[in-house]
C-alpha cells in the first residue's frame, strides 16, 4: 500500500520530528557543480574528502531508493536560570555550543528514525530503509534545501522559516514511493534555496571570531572555531587566539542573525543540558579520569573527540580568562606526558602572566 505524504508527516511528528520533507532521488548535478568548485578553490576540510560521486548519487548508497525522507529536529532551547543553563558564577567555566546541550543528537535521531522506520514497516512490511544523520554519505543541508524546507544564510547555515538555523537535519532512504502530488504546493518553496535572503546584511561575517566566513555562503572550515575546537593535537597560536570561552562548538554566527530572533523554541526535553551543563566547570573537567569523563560526557555530542581534546580546549579557555587564580589548576599540566596538553598549559600560563603584567 502506497504511503501518502500526510501519513508520513503524521508518523514523523509522532516520533518527535516537527520538520519533514521529501526528495525524489536522482543524480544531483547542481551539487556536483558546487562540490567541484569547492575543491578547485581549495575549500576542503578533513570530513569533506569523501567521494563526491557518493554525495551526488543517492543510488550508490541505496540502489533501490525511491524516496529520500528529510527530517529536522529544532534544538533552540529557551535559556533560564531555573533549568541551570545559566551559571550562577562564571569563574572558570567554559561554554558548550547548543549542538552539545543535552543528549547527543545523533543518538536521538537514530533512535527516532528507527522507530519511524518500524512504523512505516507496520503499514508496509516490505519497505527497506537506511537512515543517517551528520555522518552519512549524502549532504544533509543540500537535501533539506531540495526538500524545500528553507534557505541558506551567508553564514552557510540552513534556515527553516519557523525554527531558524538551530535545526539538526537527518534523512532516510526508502525503497518506496511517497505520493508526491501531495507536496505540489512545496514545489515553489523548493526554489527557495537559490534565493538571497541576506542582502544588505553582514552581521555574521563581521561577528565571526575566526573571520571564517570569507564571502557569502563560503566557510573556511580551518578558520572556524567549531572546526578548530574539534582538531586533535597542538593548535597554532593563531588557532588558540580565536577561541574565547568555547570548549566545543560555536554559536556566534547564529546568535547575531536577525532570522534567529523570535524563532519558535524547541521543547525537546532531550536537549535540556544536565550533565555536563551548558557551561561546564573547567577545573572539574581537567580533573576527570577517563572513566569519570565517559560517565559525565559519554552521551553528549562533544564526547566523540575524547577527553584530551576537551581538556586541551579547557586549558586554552583558562588562559583566555587572564585570571591568576587559574594558575594552580593549569601548572600541573605544563609537565603532562601528553604534548598537546603540555603545549596548551604553557600557552595558558604565558597568556595569564602577560595579562597580569599589562
Ligand atoms: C564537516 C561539517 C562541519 C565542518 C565544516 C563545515 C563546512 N565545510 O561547511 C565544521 C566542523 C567547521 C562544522 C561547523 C558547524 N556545523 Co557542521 N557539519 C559538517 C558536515 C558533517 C558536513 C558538511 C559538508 O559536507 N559540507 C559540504 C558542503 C558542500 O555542503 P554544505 O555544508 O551543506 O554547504 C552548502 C552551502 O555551502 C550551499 N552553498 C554553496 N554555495 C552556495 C551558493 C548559493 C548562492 C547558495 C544559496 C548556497 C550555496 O550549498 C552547499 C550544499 O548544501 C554536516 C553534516 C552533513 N553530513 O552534511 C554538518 C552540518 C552542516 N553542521 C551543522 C552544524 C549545526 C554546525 C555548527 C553550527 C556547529 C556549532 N555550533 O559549532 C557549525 C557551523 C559552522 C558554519 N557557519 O557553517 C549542521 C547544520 C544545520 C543547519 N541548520 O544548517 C549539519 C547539517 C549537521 C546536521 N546533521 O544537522 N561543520
Ligand atoms: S561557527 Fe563561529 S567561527 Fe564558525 S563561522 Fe560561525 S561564527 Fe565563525
Ligand atoms: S546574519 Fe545576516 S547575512 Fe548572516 S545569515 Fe543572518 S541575515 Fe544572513
Amino acid at each position: 500500500m502506497e504511503i501518502t505524504f500526510q501519513q508520513l508527516k503524521k508518523e514523523a511528528e509522532s516520533q518527535g520530528f516537527p520538520i519533514v520533507g521529501i526528495v525524489k532521488p536522482h543524480y544531483f548535478t547542481d551539487l556536483k557543480e558546487k562540490l567541484v568548485k569547492y575543491v578547485k578553490e581549495g575549500y576542503t576540510f578533513e570530513f569533506n574528502k569523501k567521494n563526491i560521486e557518493e554525495k551526488c548519487d543517492p543510488f550508490l548508497t541505496m540502489k533501490s531508493c525511491k524516496t529520500i525522507i528529510v527530517l529536522g529536529l529544532p534544538y533552540y532551547i529557551e535559556s533560564s536560570e531555573e533549568n541551570e543553563m545559566i551559571p550562577k558564577e562564571k569563574l572558570f567555566r567554559g561554554r558548550l555550543a547548543r549542538i552539545a546541550w543535552g543528549e547527543d543528537y545523533h543518538q536521538v535521531f537514530q533512535r527516532r528514525m528507527k522507530n519511524l522506520g518500524e512504523l512505516l514497516q507496520k503499514e508496509n512490511p516490505d519497505i527497506r530503509y537506511q537512515s543517517y544523520v551528520d555522518t552519512g554519505p549524502l549532504v544533509d543541508r543540500f537535501l533539506a534545501s531540495k526538500a524545500g524546507l528553507g534557505f541558506y544564510g551567508y553564514n552557510n547555515l540552513f534556515y527553516h522559516l519557523q525554527y531558524g538555523s538551530f535545526v539538526f537535519y537527518g534523512y532516510m532512504l526508502i525503497d518506496q514511493e511517497i505520493d508526491y502530488r501531495e507536496i505540489d504546493d512545496q514545489v515553489e518553496k523548493i526554489q527557495l534555496h537559490y534565493q538571497d535572503f541576506c542582502s544588505n546584511c553582514d552581521r555574521c561575517i563581521k561577528a565571526c571570531p575566526g573571520k571564517a566566513i570569507e564571502k557569502p555562503y563560503r566557510l573556511n572550515a580551518s578558520r572556524c572555531v567549531s572546526g578548530v575546537l574539534q582538531k586533535k593535537g597542538i593548535l597554532s597560536d593563531e588557532e588558540k587566539s580565536i577561541i574565547s570561552d568555547g570548549i566545543y562548538g560555536c554559536d556566534v554566527c547564529q546568535d547575531v542573525c536577525p532570522y534567529n530572533k523570535d524563532i519558535e523554541f524547541s521543547y525537546e526535553p532531550a536537549f535540556i543540558p544536565t550533565d555536563p551543563p551548558a557551561y561546564p566547570d573547567l577545573v572539574e573537567l581537567l580533573g576527570l579520569s577517563n572513566k569519570e569523563f565517559k560517565k559525565m560526557y559519554g552521551n553528549n555530542a562533544c564526547a566523540w573527540r575524547g577527553s584530551r581534546v576537551l581538556k586541551r580546549n579547557a586549558l586554552i579557555v583558562l588562559g583566555h580568562s587572564g585570571n591568576q587564580k587559574a594558575l594552580p589548576y593549569i601548572l600541573p599540566f605544563t609537565e603532562n606526558a601528553r604534548e598537546d596538553l603540555r603545549d596548551a598549559a604553557c600557552w595558558a600560563v604565558k597568556k595569564i602572566k602577560k595579562h597580569i603584567a599589562e
